[in-house]
């Protein structure tokens, strides 16, 4: 072995092990809400040596990477086997995702990859690429694994490379390693950020959707979806319904989806989401919160005006920026909430609240007024409660 790769291999093996067993802690005192935490959970350096590096001197003599990891972004989570688990948006440096999942004991630091990424099967017409799986374990007993599938779009003029067509890709499993590929939705419309409720609803399976003119733009399409679906393995969306409404001039002005699954809560299902609106320095993508009835989940009972999450410092930057984007969050036993986090199709954060916490916030926060006359009567209310208590 010559000394060069000896020297490498050390020193890039030393930089992972620090970085992986880095010990996380929560950003104080935070807003009450919820509790940031300091370092990033998943980052592209934390993808094994052995992906990115051939380990043979012989073929490798300069110890150089092999296979370039550009980023691990929006990730789905599930709670397995005891374990905190994210099934990882990996994203290489040809620009390709794959799906790859990640276990940390505690759900903040120490997050590891298995050996390797998921071997997602292909249908009849092969994805181009394949990203933001949301894991539902499903009372029928699957975990399923929705995802976005884009391909080229069959129908551009010559010479337009960048037309894309956007569905949701449908796959299940009994163990996480073992996929079974079902047919992508049959909509009218593109899909994206299409997520499966736990639970029948009148028999039926029961999906969040995001009906989009476009691969970019939602367009016509009012906001997230809900649709009934009889048979998941070949799922087809009839009636499409808009629960949960872009409006003009807040958050989702211009697009919005849900994120993971919602939580079941006796005060209602709590739902996380993504809203996107434009500004000067481009599009501006943060998250938030609302509750849906519980016998109804498509009744929207609350929603707090603006944000819950919005990029931060370092969050800010990245591959794409002023991106905050959620497709995973873990509710413990005990009310814990571990909401997963990407920054900037980049890395992955973790922030921790509480089921009560978050209801607290959902239900005891004025929903948008959409003007700003409502929002200083808002103010001026909380301000003449506190002084004058004085
Ligand atoms: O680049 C930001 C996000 O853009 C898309 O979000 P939406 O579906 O709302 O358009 C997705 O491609 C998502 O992966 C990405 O993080």
């Amino acid at each position: 072995m010559n000394e060069l790769f000896k020297k490498r291999l050390a020193a890039v093996t030393t930089e992972y092990e620090q970085l992986v067993a880095l010990k996380n802690e929560p950003i104080l005192p935070g807003n009450g809400i919820f509790e940031r935490y300091k370092n990033p959970v998943l980052t592209a350096g934390h993808t094994p040596v052995f992906w990115r590096y051939d380990l043979s001197p012989e073929t490798n003599p300069y110890f150089m990477e092999r296979f370039g990891i550009n980023g691990t972004f929006n990730a789905g989570a599930i709670k397995w086997n005891g374990k905190y688990i994210m099934a990882v948006r990996v994203e290489g440096n040809d620009r390709k995702s794959f799906f790859a999942i990640a276990e940390s004991p505690n759900g903040i630091d120490n997050f590891r990859f298995w050996n390797y990424p998921v071997i997602m099967p292909e249908t009849d017409n092969p994805d181009t690429n394949v990203y933001d799986m949301r894991l539902t374990a499903h009372e029928d007993g699957w975990v399923y694994g929705v995802f976005c599938s884009e391909r080229k779009d069959p129908n551009a003029p010559a010479g337009d490379l960048s037309s894309a067509v956007a569905a949701a890709g449908i796959a299940r499993t009994k163990d996480l390693i073992n996929w079974e590929r079902l047919p992508d939705l049959k909509t009218k419309s593109q899909q994206r950020n299409v997520v499966l409720h736990p639970e029948f609803v009148n028999g039926k399976y029961a999906l969040y959707t995001r009906p989009q003119d476009g691969f970019i733009d939602a367009g016509s399409g009012g906001g997230i979806g809900w649709a009934l679906v009889d048979d998941i393995t070949n799922a087809e969306v009839k009636d499409e319904k808009i629960i949960n409404f872009r409006y003009y001039h807040t958050i989702k002005e211009l697009k919005n989806g849900e994120g993971p699954h919602p939580i079941k809560t006796s005060k209602g299902w709590l739902h996380l989401a993504h809203g996107v609106r434009a500004c000067a320095a481009g599009l501006r993508y943060v998250i938030y919160l609302y509750v849906t009835d519980l016998k109804q989940p498509d009744k929207l009972i609350a929603e707090p005006a603006g944000h819950l999450m919005a990029p931060l410092g370092e969050e800010r930057v990245g591959d794409v920026s002023n991106v905050l984007f959620t497709n995973g969050w873990i509710a413990d036993d005990d009310g814990t909430v571990y909401l997963y986090y990407a920054s900037c199709d980049t890395r992955m954060h973790v922030a921790v609240s509480s089921v009560d916490r978050l209801l607290d916030y959902c239900f005891n926060t004025v929903s948008d007024g959409y003007r700003s006359a409502t929002s200083v009567e808002t103010l001026t209310a909380l301000i003449k409660k506190n002084l004058e208590k004085k």
